[in-house]
């Protein structure tokens, strides 16, 4: 769970859920979808990337990486999207998105938050987002200003000023969700969901991914057994208000 002190205060005083996301964000899109699979009532704060509306003060101080989802329950400020969706499943006990297997489950969770910075995103930017968010000179300068996290400096400085990345940062995106992807090709031979027969919060950790990256191109034509799942997946309540209504189609965004 990762709880923040924000230094905007203004959020301390929230009652009940809210959530700060962007439409197109597929990290906002797994919190989304867990709140409708739980059928919680929430408190929405758009914010929209494109407009950079995450490049300011305010939003630095509810979440210091300048980052969404930032999910606020009771004042209380939590960020990363896999820890979000596993805490509002543990904090509202039915329906249960949890699996008997645990550590399975959450080794599915952890793989999605750590492929996001080195390889979702680059790939996303590198095929779609780059030129849809080119900040200007002005907020070229707010964001150096009020980012303080390395990794996220250095990917950013990647594009800056309209600037593209292909070349190897793009193949080792690549290869690594290739990699991803066989093993959940394979995990999904013959069983229904991604921890068997129950959906869970696996499932919605990653169905967002494959809901983006086929909106940039990415191959799945070459998986049947994802392509079949993330079919599955799409006939969900929660698939259509936590994604479509948000972002009919990634590849027009
Ligand atoms: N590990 C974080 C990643 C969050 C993240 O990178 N969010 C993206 C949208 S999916 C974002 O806010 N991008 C804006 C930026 O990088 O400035 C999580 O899972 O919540």
């Amino acid at each position: 769970m990762v709880v923040v002190q924000p230094t905007n205060k203004s959020v301390e005083a929230f009652e009940g859920l809210h959530l700060y996301h962007g439409a197109i964000s597929n990290c906002s899109m797994r919190v989304r979808m867990t709140l409708v699979e739980k059928g919680l009532d929430w408190t929405s704060h758009h914010v929209d990337l494109k407009k950079k509306e995450n490049i300011t003060d305010d939003y630095f101080g509810i979440n210091p990486k300048g980052l969404v989802p930032t999910l606020v329950h009771d004042g209380v400020v939590h960020t990363e999207s896999n820890d979000i969706i596993d805490y509002l499943d543990n904090a509202y006990g039915e329906p249960s998105l949890r699996a008997e297997d645990t550590e399975t489950l959450m080794s599915w969770l952890e793989l999605a938050t750590s492929l996001h910075v080195p390889a979702v995103k680059p790939y996303v930017y590198a095929t779609i987002i780059a030129p849809k968010v080119k900040k200007t000179a002005q907020e070229e300068a707010k964001y150096a200003e009020l980012q303080k996290n390395e990794e996220l400096s250095k990917f950013h400085a990647q594009h800056a000023g309209g600037k593209q990345f292909q070349g190897e940062a793009f193949k080792e995106a690549e290869a690594k969700l290739n990699e991803a992807f066989a093993k959940l090709e394979s995990t999904l031979a013959g069983s229904k969901w991604m921890m068997g027969d129950k959906f869970t919060l696996a499932d919605i950790s990653w169905i967002p991914l494959h809901f983006v990256l086929i909106g940039c191109g990415y191959p799945f034509q070459n998986y049947p057994n994802i392509t079949r799942w993330a079919d599955a997946c799409a006939k969900r309540r929660s698939f259509k208000e936590g994604i479509l209504e948000w972002c009919p189609d990634f590849s027009k965004v």
